[in-house]
């Protein structure tokens, strides 16, 4: 069963994909619990703790300059996508209209349906870090994160919060929902940061 809908990489793709983990065609859905039914209209994304407050509206985002960008896609439960394609708002373009606290080291991101993950500062401000609204061309679904997901490529995929609506900058390192329970703090997919052992 496993052979149709994954398969063993080409020899050109094997050093894009991380250890113990699969290929799929498909784009599997990932999600703990509900899916948020969120309008364009009502989304919003706000900023605070170590940070000035202030929050951002759908057509805020729009304002600011879009992208493309293909990036390859890891979840922990060891399917991988490759060059997946998104359209939205660079990381490094969108905290240029936010002031940061140079106490912050760490970020809380927050999603709508009370979804938690954490990241460092620097694994969140790297060029390939994006707010993506689009993929493949079509908005994305409500599945996929819609109307607005983070995307973090270099980390396992538990890192790229869907309905993504704050950004909590924060002076130490604090748990997200996954990482208290048991997954590693940073999940690099390179190094098989799948666990935590503390
Ligand atoms: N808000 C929220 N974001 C989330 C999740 C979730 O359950 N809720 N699951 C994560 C996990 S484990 C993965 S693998 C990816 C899956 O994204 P996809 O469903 O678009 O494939 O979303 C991540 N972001
Ligand atoms: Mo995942």
């Amino acid at each position: 069963m496993l052979g149709k809908f994954f398969h063993k990489p080409e020899p050109e793709q094997s050093d894009r994909v991380p250890p113990s983990q699969h290929l799929t065609q498909g784009f599997p859905v990932l999600t703990y619990g509900d899916t948020p039914h969120i309008s364009t209209d009502e989304w919003h994304l706000k900023i605070w703790g170590k940070a000035k407050e202030v929050t951002f509206r759908w057509s805020d985002l729009m304002a600011m300059p879009q992208s493309n960008f293909t990036a390859d896609f890891h979840c922990v439960t060891h399917w991988s996508k490759l060059d997946v394609e998104w359209t939205g708002v660079k990381v490094t373009d969108f905290m240029t209209y936010v002031e940061v606290d140079p106490t912050a080291i760490h970020i809380m991101e927050h999603s709508y349906g009370g979804y938690t993950t954490n990241i460092a500062i620097a694994d969140f401000l790297r060029e390939e870090n994006f707010f993506a609204h689009t993929v493949f061309g079509e908005p994305l679904t409500l599945d996929h994160g819609g109307p607005m997901r983070l995307v973090v490529p270099h980390l396992y995929a538990w890192k790229s919060a869907k309905w993504i609506n704050g950004l909590e900058f924060l002076d130490k390192e604090e748990l997200g929902f996954w990482e208290r329970n048991g997954y590693h703090h940073r999940g690099e997919p390179w190094a098989e940061e799948r666990y935590s052992s503390v």
